[in-house]
């Protein structure tokens, strides 16, 4: 299949990284389409271990070609600080391309995150801090600075001076004072535009002729459906489209470019930062997945909160998405747990439903409908063995388990992941 996406299908952090960097074999391009260093998509490969916050995960494949979309939101400091990280594990000599009108991340983007986030005080959203809104604010309100500029000075200037009077008189409205040095801010700006001249192009005309040669090129998506600013549990989500439909806008390609979609789903679920989570759980098992899920964020490691798997949610993705197939993930992370919980329906004011609501008073009242399955427990075979061996060496609970999920779902599980390694899979597409 000459195109797929990869898209989470909960509040992120399923195993997107891991996934796409399985899946990437034999790609020519990997392109990421919406969020920013907010994103945190870990990848095990022998020993070491990556995270990427910017760089598409298809940039630990020789071969392939990293961009950067114009859906995105770029900060080049972390840029810097991701190639050092990368540099110090041996990676170099990557192909990346960054879109010329992709908005850039500014320090006040990030100086504004913190005070808007202070001043919504107990109601807070729980963001990174990575400056993340405001940049995207910025971008809709037409006051963002975006990467082509840096190479055109007459125009950064003209937009600089027409646009830091306007944060600063926002940022005294939180009471920050932003005390940006103009000319050291410009000079910083138009010595990055130099560095990536070569690197920065029309992500649009590269994707849409890459596939009209027949490459194969990928879709990475960024946190997960439930974060989407459209569909997701606002106003606990990110700034971005997460779901498929920002593949559009985010690379600039018409919708029959997406070919495969595959939703990353989570054997269980977690959300990292504040908002409705209708199978969390407070309980010892909570910890068990907590501990044993090492659910802690990959950029801000903080600890992700953990419940059961919610099928509503499942279900919402595979529409909105329109997922062809799933990769399930963690699965070996129930090891052991006598009694597995899935959620298929809420209970709201006395009324069973089954699909997502939007309303967030309604989210409050939710009470998840639990049907209990039989766990695994005793299984103890090394996975990587039994990946060797396929989907048949799997034990026979844990079939029941995907099968169980492919049925409510209508969905079939393409891929199951049993470990952080890219041994650790099972493909059965
Ligand atoms: P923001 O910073 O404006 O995008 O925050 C808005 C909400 O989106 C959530 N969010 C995330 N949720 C899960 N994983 C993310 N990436 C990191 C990871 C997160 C981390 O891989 O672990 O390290 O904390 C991510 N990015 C944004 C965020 O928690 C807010 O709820
Ligand atoms: P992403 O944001 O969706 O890319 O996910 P993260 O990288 O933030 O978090 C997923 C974590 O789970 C990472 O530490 C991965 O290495 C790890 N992981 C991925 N798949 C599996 C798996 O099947 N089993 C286990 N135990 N860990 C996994
Ligand atoms: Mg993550």
């Amino acid at each position: 299949m000459p195109t797929l996406a990869v898209i989470g299908s909960q509040w992120g952090d399923e195993g997107k990284g891991k996934i796409t960097d399985y899946l990437a074999e034999g790609a020519n391009i990997v392109v990421r389409y919406q969020g920013g260093a907010n994103a945190g998509h870990t990848i095990k490969i022998d020993d070491e271990v990556f995270a990427l916050h910017l760089l598409p995960s298809g940039i630990l494949r020789k071969d392939v070609t990293a961009v950067i979309g114009n859906g995105m939101v770029l900060d080049l400091d972390r840029l810097e600080e991701e190639f050092e990280s990368l540099k110090e594990k041996g990676i170099t000599g990557y192909d990346l391309r960054i879109s010329d009108r992709v908005n850039i991340v500014l320090p006040y983007h990030r100086t504004l995150d913190g005070a808007e986030e202070r001043s919504r005080g107990a109601k807070g959203v729980g963001t990174t801090g990575r400056g993340i809104g405001p940049c995207y604010a910025d971008k809709i309100s037409r006051e963002g600075i975006r990467m082509g500029d840096l190479l055109d000075e007459e125009f950064l200037r003209s937009r600089i001076d027409m646009i830091l009077p306007i944060k600063e008189k926002f940022a005294a409205t939180l009471g920050e004072d932003l005390d940006i040095k103009k000319e050291a801010l410009i000079s910083k700006l138009l010595a990055y535009g130099k560095k990536y001249e070569d690197s920065i192009c029309d992500v649009s005309v590269l994707i849409n002729d890459a596939i009209k040669e027949g490459k194969k090129v990928m879709f990475e998506g960024a946190q997960g459906t439930m974060l989407d600013v459209d569909y997701g549990t606002y106003p606990f989500v990110t700034s971005s489209n997460c779901t498929s439909a920002g593949i559009c806008t985010g690379v600039g390609v018409p919708p029959s470019a997406v070919q495969e979609v595959v939703g990353v789903v989570k054997a269980y679920t977690t959300r990292v930062g504040s908002g409705p989570f209708v199978t969390e759980l407070h309980d010892e098992t909570g910890e068990m997945l907590l501990k044993n899920g090492g659910e802690f964020g990959t950029t801000t490691g903080r600890a992700r909160r953990c419940g059961w798997l919610d099928l509503v949610v499942v279900r919402h993705a595979v529409r909105l998405n329109g997922l062809t197939s799933i990769a399930l993930t963690k699965l070996d992370v129930l090891n052991g747990i006598k009694e597995i919980k899935v959620c298929t329906a809420y209970e709201i004011d006395g009324e069973e439903v089954k699909n997502f609501p939007g309303n967030p008073r309604k989210l409050e009242n939710a009470k998840p409908i639990y049907d209990t399955l039989e766990g695994w427990e005793g299984w103890t075979e090394e996975t990587s063995k039994v990946c060797k061996r396929g989907y048949d060496a799997l034990p026979e609970k844990m079939k029941e388990y995907i099968s169980y999920i492919e049925k409510d779902t209508g969905v079939p599980v393409g891929i199951i992941s049993v470990g952080k390694g890219r041994n650790e899979t099972i493909d059965r597409r």
